[in-house]
C-alpha cells in the first residue's frame, strides 16, 4: 500500500551522550560497550553493577529514587538502596535461597519491589517479577512453570497466591516480615555472588499470541546492553530525573525502569497508583522530570484529555521515549506542539532484552518509523525462505545474532526457543516491517495481524494512525474481518474522544477521512464504536486478536441463527 510520508523532525539542540551515530555504528563492539565497568576477571553481578558500584565509586549520597503514591513521598540514596538490598539478600540467604533458584517478586510499584528484585540477583538467584494486577491463575502458572521456590509479596497481593497449588513454593515472605527480620551483617560477609556472563539473572513471562506464557530467561551479560542503551537511547546524565511509567512485571519496567537508568546513576521516579492524566503531569512538575519513558496507550490517553496539561509546568521535560506498540505520528505531533519535544520511539521485545531499533536524541525522526538499528545491531527484512528482501519491501523483521541482551532460553521449552532461530544467523521477531534507504524501519503489524483484502496487504497500524488523526477518534484497533468476497475487509473498532457522540454521519465522515488521507482500499468498510478497546493488562497494548475473536464469535452465532 502507499506509504504516507510524514515530515521529518530534526533533533533539538543539546549535548547528547551519542552525537555521532554513523561513526559509532562502524566501530561499536558489544565487548567494548561496558567491559571495563562491570566485569572483574570474567565475573559480573548485575545488582552490584546497578547500585553498589555507585556507592563504591563515591556516589552513595546521591538520590537514587523518589517514590510517590497519592500524598505519600519517600526518597532513598544509592547507599540506602544498597543497604536495604543487602538486608533483603541476607534474609533470602537465611531462608536457604541459592544460586540459580527462581525467586518471584509480587509487589506493587514501590521501592521495595525494586529492592527485592535486586536482592535476588545479588545472591545469584533468578528474579521473576510479577505484575501487580495478576490474579491467582497468572501467579500460579508462572511460578509453577519454572518451579519457583520462594516468593516475596505483601499482605494484600499475597492473598492472590494459591500456595497449595504451587508445590515447588517452599517459602512466602511478606515485605513487612523481611523488614522486621533480625539479620546482622557479619564481618567479612560477601553477599554478592560473582557469576559468569551466562548465569541466569531475570525471568520475564510474555504471553505471546497463543498458548501459555513463555518464561524468557535473561543472563547477567544483558547488563552491557542495559547500560549502553540507557546511556545512548535514554540519554541519562548525572543531573537527570528519570521516570519510566511501567511496572517491573513488564520487561520495560525492569530493564528501563530499574537497570538501565540506575546503571547510568540516574535519579528515578517510582510512582504507585493508577493512571490519571492530572496526577502524571503533577508528578513531572513536582520532581522536574527530565526524561520520560512511557507507551503509546498512555500518550493517546493524555492526548485525548486535551487541555489537561495546560495547568502544569512541564518545561523540565527534555527527552521522551515510547515503547510497546507502534507510535502514531499524531501522538508525536501532539507532543511536539504541546510540549516542544519529540517522542522517541524504541522497538524491542521481552526476548531481545534491550533496545534494538531506536530513535536517538541527536538524530532526525521520521514519524511513523521506529527508528534505526542500535549500534551493533543489523536488521534484516526476510521473505518466507529467510532471504533478505530489498529496501522498501514488507517482510519478516529479523535481527542478526547475537547481541548482549538476547535471551538465554525459554524456560523448559527448547522448541519454542528454536522457533525464533529458524533462519540461520537470524533472530525472528514475529513482526512485519520494511526498511527504507536511510535505514529507518517501519512497523507494519504482528505477523498474524496483517490484513489481506482483495489481494491488497494492509497493515493495521497505518489505518489506526490515520483514524486517530480524526478529531473524534481517541483510539483505534483495526483488524481483517473474514469476508466471502474479499477474503477480509478492514474493520475498525474505535473509541470516541470526550464530547463526541456516535452517529451514522460521524462514522461516514471518519471513513471518508481515512479514504482521502490514506487509500480507498485501506478505509474501513465497517466502523464500530466501543467504550474501551481490549488491551493487555501489563503493557496496555491493543489486543487485535480479541477483536478478531469477537468477530469470529458473532459470525458463528449468526450462522447458527440463519442455519447457514
Ligand atoms: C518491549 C516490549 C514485543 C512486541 C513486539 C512488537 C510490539 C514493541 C514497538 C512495538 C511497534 C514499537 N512493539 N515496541 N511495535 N513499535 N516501538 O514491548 O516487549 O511486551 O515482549 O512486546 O511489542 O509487536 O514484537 P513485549
Amino acid at each position: 500500500m502507499t506509504i504516507v510520508k510524514e515530515k521529518i523532525l530534526a533533533p533539538l539542540p543539546g549535548n547528547y551522550n551519542l552525537e555521532n551515530y554513523d561513526e559509532i555504528r562502524r566501530t561499536f563492539t558489544w565487548e567494548d560497550a561496558s567491559s571495563e565497568l562491570f566485569w572483574k576477571a570474567g565475573k559480573v553481578n548485575a545488582a552490584y553493577a546497578t547500585v553498589d558500584r555507585h556507592v563504591d565509586e563515591g556516589y552513595g549520597d546521591k538520590i537514587a529514587l523518589h517514590y510517590a503514591n497519592g500524598d505519600e513521598r519517600r526518597s532513598l540514596t544509592f547507599r540506602e538502596v544498597k543497604e536495604k538490598t543487602d538486608h533483603y539478600a541476607r534474609v533470602l540467604k537465611k531462608h536457604g535461597v541459592k544460586k540459580g533458584d527462581r525467586v518471584f517478586v509480587f509487589l506493587p510499584k514501590t521501592p521495595e519491589c525494586y529492592i527485592a528484585i535486586l536482592s535476588v540477583i545479588k545472591i545469584g538467584a533468578i528474579a521473576g517479577p510479577l505484575f501487580e494486577a495478576f490474579m491467582e491463575e497468572a501467579v500460579k502458572d508462572r511460578i509453577n512453570d519454572c518451579s519457583g521456590t520462594l516468593l516475596i509479596t505483601d499482605r494484600e497481593l499475597g492473598k492472590r497466591v494459591p500456595r497449595e497449588e504451587i508445590p515447588s513454593l517452599q517459602t512466602v515472605l511478606y515485605d513487612d516480615e523481611i523488614e522486621a527480620e533480625d539479620v546482622e551483617a557479619v564481618p567479612g560477609e560477601e553477599l554478592t555472588e560473582w557469576v559468569g556472563p551466562e548465569d541466569g539473572m531475570l525471568i520475564h513471562y510474555t504471553s505471546g499470541s497463543t498458548g501459555k506464557p513463555k518464561g524468557v530467561l535473561h543472563a547477567h551479560r544483558a547488563v552491557s546492553h542495559h547500560y549502553v542503551s540507557g546511556k545512548w537511547v535514554l540519554d541519562v546524565k548525572d543531573d537527570d530525573v528519570y521516570w519510566c511509567t511501567s511496572h517491573p512485571g513488564w520487561v520495560t519496567g525492569s530493564v528501563y525502569g530499574l537497570f538501565a537508568p540506575w546503571l547510568n546513576r540516574a535519579t528515578v521516579i517510582i510512582q504507585g497508583g493508577r493512571f490519571k492524566a492530572e496526577d502524571w503531569y503533577r508528578l513531572i512538575e513536582e520532581f522536574g522530570v527530565t526524561i520520560w519513558y512511557s507507551a503509546p496507550t498512555a500518550f493517546r490517553m493524555l492526548l485525548s484529555k486535551g487541555d489537561a496539561l495546560k495547568q502544569f509546568d512541564l518545561s523540565s521535560l527534555r527527552h521522551i521515549l515510547s515503547v510497546g506498540e507502534p507510535l502514531n505520528p499524531e501522538v508525536i505531533h501532539w507532543a511536539w506542539n504541546e510540549l516542544g519535544v519529540r517522542i522517541h520511539d524504541t522497538w524491542w521485545m521481552t526476548e531481545t532484552g534491550g533496545h534494538l531499533i531506536v530513535n536517538l536524541p541527536a538524530e532526525p525522526i521520521k514519524p511513523g518509523s521506529m527508528g534505526r538499528p542500535f549500534p551493533g545491531i543489523t536488521v534484516g527484512i526476510l521473505d518466507e525462505n529467510g532471504q533478505e528482501l530489498p529496501r522498501g519491501e514488507v517482510g519478516q523483521l529479523a535481527i542478526r545474532t547475537p547481541w548482549a541482551g538476547l535471551m538465554k532460553e525459554i524456560w523448559g521449552n527448547k522448541d519454542r526457543f528454536d522457533a525464533y532461530f529458524k533462519y540461520e544467523g537470524w533472530y525472528l521477531s514475529g513482526d512485519l516491517a520494511y526498511q527504507d534507504e536511510d535505514d529507518y524501519v517501519f512497523f507494519q503489524s504482528r505477523d498474524d495481524d496483517m490484513i489481506n483484502s482483495s489481494g491488497e496487504r494492509i497493515g493495521p497500524f497505518e489505518v489506526e494512525s490515520k483514524l486517530i488523526e480524526h478529531p473524534a477518534v481517541a483510539e483505534a484497533g483495526v483488524i481483517g474481518k473474514p469476508d466471502p468476497v474479499r477474503g477480509e475487509i478492514v474493520k475498525a473498532f474505535i473509541t470516541l474522544r470526550p464530547g463526541f457522540r456516535e452517529s451514522a454521519e460521524l462514522l461516514e465522515d471518519i471513513r471518508v477521512f481515512v479514504k482521502q488521507g490514506l487509500a480507498a482500499h485501506a478505509a474501513p468498510r465497517e466502523i464500530e464504536v466501543m467504550e474501551e478497546l481490549p488491551k493487555t493488562v501489563i503493557s496496555g497494548k491493543i489486543l487485535r486478536r480479541e477483536l478478531k475473536a469477537l468477530e469470529a464469535k458473532r459470525a458463528e452465532e449468526s450462522s447458527v441463527a440463519t442455519g447457514n
